[in-house]
């Protein structure tokens, strides 16, 4: 058996006040020499159990048996088409009948995604996205309003397990139908929401168009993940809904929402890592890179039965940090992630990330939080266009909107100066009426290719 402790059901670090509440005490703040020594234990034994039971693992990973954490390195990485290849169960690890769950991605690109779950890995699903959660601050009792997608995708129900068992009231409200969700706020009053933070932002401004206030809604705590997002975006909604807001990452092949979160310091998102063991290579050549150093997160899970996966890339871009966090939790930290690997743009041999431009344009109080990049590969040389939308009271102040308002035409100039400084490249930028851009009730597209 993989060695998987999974921590009982109360908590047992809140605080009387419910203050910096810790979840899983011993788990979450474990001396680091008692945290590698388990990730020794717990990597020795995956890498067992996936090579014993799984033909595509044996094939692979041979007799192969880490004696430190270091060997890691050595062993071969697993992708996403490893995943797509093995569809739909090639890389189970138990029996098809000992198999409590199944999620899937959604496949965009052909056959989904397929990740599988034993009853014991949605134990420790529901263990970590517990700890996330009380570490963003929510807490038994309080009203947890759901609009992550419900179904094969992992974030609607990766929530509601673990809310359920911090023993908050859920509403699992799930994604879309925008009017169902202004109701639901109004008329139940949550303490906390879990969205991607481009379907909190919508719900905010559909809120405001119709003369309600967000803030007045009492909302306490948010926590956004699913999608790249950045500072601006977490200023907007915490001035649009009066909350604070949390970032929490994770992914379906892994477990699904729940690898990492962040805490009340807020200086980077706490990995599980007794549970998944954080690498950061070289995206190009998969060369490891010590901390600190930016490049892709691979992960390895330490403790899931029905489909283990050693070194798995992410294709996720961050950095890891090692030190101890004020709020004294003790597993290594990642930096918010910056983009896909497979998002970066080259732009005249410029790399560029739509989070760059996001948080570039983001601080500027004219515009509203919602852009898209558009890429035109007709052309010889690919023509990048960056559109964005001008805020309704600028809207209001020039008596409607129209692109040759000498006011909209200075926020254009001013707003394509902004990215030439920030980015080093002249990228053309177009100011497009309100409304122009669609918004996602899911994972928002930030970039959209035409030719
Ligand atoms: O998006 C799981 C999730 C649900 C996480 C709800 C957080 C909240 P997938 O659909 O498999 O799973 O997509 C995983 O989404 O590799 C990242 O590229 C991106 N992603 C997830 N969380 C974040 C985040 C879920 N907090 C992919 N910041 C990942 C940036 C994120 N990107």
């Amino acid at each position: 058996m993989v060695a998987g402790k999974v921590s009982a059901a109360v908590p047992n670090g809140i605080r009387p006040d419910g203050s910096g509440a810790i979840w899983n005490l011993e788990a979450e703040t474990m001396s680091p020499e008692a945290r590698e020594r388990l990730q020794l234990e717990r990597l020795q034994a995956v890498v067992r159990w996936a090579a014993a039971r799984v033909p595509f693992h044996r094939e692979r990973l041979g007799a192969a048996a880490p004696h430190e954490l270091g060997d890691l390195a050595g062993l071969p990485f697993v992708r996403k088409a490893d995943l797509r290849e093995q569809y739909p169960f090639g890389l189970l690890a138990v029996p098809r009948d000992q198999l409590a769950r199944v999620h899937a991605s959604s496949g965009t690109k052909g056959k989904p995604t397929v990740v599988a779950y034993t009853a014991e890995d949605l134990d420790v699903w529901r263990e970590v996205m517990a700890r996330m959660m009380t570490a963003a601050g929510a807490r038994r009792g309080d009203l947890l309003h759901i609009a992550f997608g419900y179904g094969l995708f992992t974030g609607g129900l990766g929530f509601h397990d673990g809310a359920e068992r911090i023993g908050m009231t859920v509403v699992p409200v799930s994604s879309g139908n925008t009017a169902r969700h202004q109701l639901l706020l109004q008329d139940f009053r949550p303490d906390a929401i879990a969205a991607t933070p481009s379907f909190a932002l919508h719900l905010a401004e559909t809120l405001a168009e119709q003369g309600s206030a967000p803030r007045e809604l009492g909302l306490r705590v948010g926590m956004f993940g699913a999608e790249p997002w950045t500072e601006g975006i977490r200023a907007a909604l915490e001035r649009a809904f009066g909350l604070r807001a949390f970032d929490i990452y994770g992914l379906s092949e892994i477990i699904g929402p729940g690898v990492a979160g962040e805490c009340g310091a807020r200086a980077g998102l706490h990995i599980a890592d007794d549970h998944f063991l954080p690498e950061i290579v070289d995206p190009v050549s998969g060369a490891p890179l010590p901390p600190g150093r930016e490049g892709e997160l691979v992960l390895t899970t330490l403790t899931k039965r029905a489909m283990p996966l050693v070194r798995y890339r992410t294709g996720d871009i961050t950095t890891l940090t090692l030190g101890p966090c004020a709020c004294g939790r003790t597993s290594a930290r990642m930096a918010r992630i910056k983009g896909r690997s497979d998002d970066m743009l080259v732009v005249r041999g410029v790399n560029l990330y739509p989070s760059e431009v996001e948080s570039t344009l983001l601080g500027m109080e004219e515009l509203v939080p919602h852009y898209q990049l558009v890429l035109d590969r007709g052309t010889t040389l690919a023509r990048l266009e960056v559109q964005v939308e001008p805020s309704p009271e600028l809207v209001a102040r020039c008596g409607g909107f129209s692109a040759e308002h000498p006011e909209i035409v200075m926020l254009r100039r001013r707003a394509a100066e902004r990215l030439q400084r920030a980015i080093g490249l002249s990228i053309e930028l177009t100011i497009v009426a309100p409304r122009t851009i669609p918004r996602a009730e899911g994972k928002a597209v930030r970039v959209v290719e035409r030719g």
